[in-house]
């Protein structure tokens, strides 16, 4: 897969790209991955980017010239590469976006700044939007950053086989089950039993379980919009029955 991030602050990229899994998947050949600079493409003296928007008002607009053929270069780089704007006004980024990007040859992100970018630049040059979340950034380069992180840790061969991907939060659409480490005993809590039991069929029991209740408690969303598996349904069965009895047995108490 070969990244090409377009922006006006390039600097912020080589730390990225020498660091962590993006380091390694560069090493390993299995991504290759540039910043290019938008102000080169622009004209001029001082190689401006930006200019005041028609109409008035406040703040500047990101000119389509530099853009345009700073595109232009990425593209020629890498003929099947998609493209994509960062921006709040695109579909928000989740894991299972990034499975399909992962499986792209290219991806070509465009880093916006300013109040925005010359509209005209949608029709011809961007194939998708994409939005981090409902916030606003000063800048896409913490959005092109996070998605190239993940898409760069799906591609197969890039995680070893212990930490793969498969095993994720989210791989499989609950989040993960608790996690303990030394010492046994921390400010006078312990470690769940069942953990030092060396029982590798009751260790996965609890673990399905904890990720099953803490995806409840945490984010209910996920569990209302997935098609749950019948062991989850089983579980949350068993759950639903055991809570059931205590009401139950509190309001006969009454
Ligand atoms: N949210 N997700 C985001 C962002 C900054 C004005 C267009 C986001 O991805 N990017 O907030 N980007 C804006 C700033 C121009 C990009």
């Amino acid at each position: 897969m070969q990244f090409s991030v377009l922006t006006i602050f390039p600097e912020m990229f080589p730390s990225f790209w020498e660091h962590g899994i993006v380091r390694r998947a560069i090493a390993q050949e299995k991504i290759q991955a540039s910043a290019r600079n938008i102000r080169d493409f622009a004209s001029g003296k001082h190689r401006v980017t930006d200019d005041r928007p028609y109409g008035g008002g406040a703040g500047m607009v990101m000119k389509p010239e530099p853009l345009a053929g700073a595109l232009r270069e990425a593209k020629r780089e890498i003929p099947f590469a998609e493209t994509i704007l960062l921006t709040p006004q695109g579909r928000i980024f989740n894991q299972k976006m990034a499975k399909q990007l992962a499986s792209l040859q290219g991806l070509i992100l465009i880093c916006g700044r300013y109040e925005g970018v010359d509209e005209r630049i949608f029709d011809d040059f961007v194939d998708f939007e994409v939005s981090l979340g409902d916030y606003v950034l000063t800048g896409g380069e913490l959005g092109a950053m996070a998605i190239i992180e993940v898409v760069t840790r799906l591609i197969p061969g890039v995680l070893g086989g212990v930490d793969s991907a498969e095993s994720d939060s989210f791989s499989d659409g609950l989040l993960e089950h608790a996690q303990y480490t030394r010492p046994r005993e921390f400010e006078g809590e312990g470690v769940p039993e069942v953990l030092f039991s060396g029982n590798h069929k009751e260790i996965a029991k609890w673990r399905f379980e904890t990720a099953l209740i803490r995806t409840f408690l945490k984010r209910k969303d996920l569990l209302e919009n997935r098609n749950l598996k019948s062991r989850e349904l089983d579980t949350l069965k068993k759950w639903h029955r055991e809570i059931g009895k205590i009401i139950s047995a509190q309001s006969r108490g009454l």
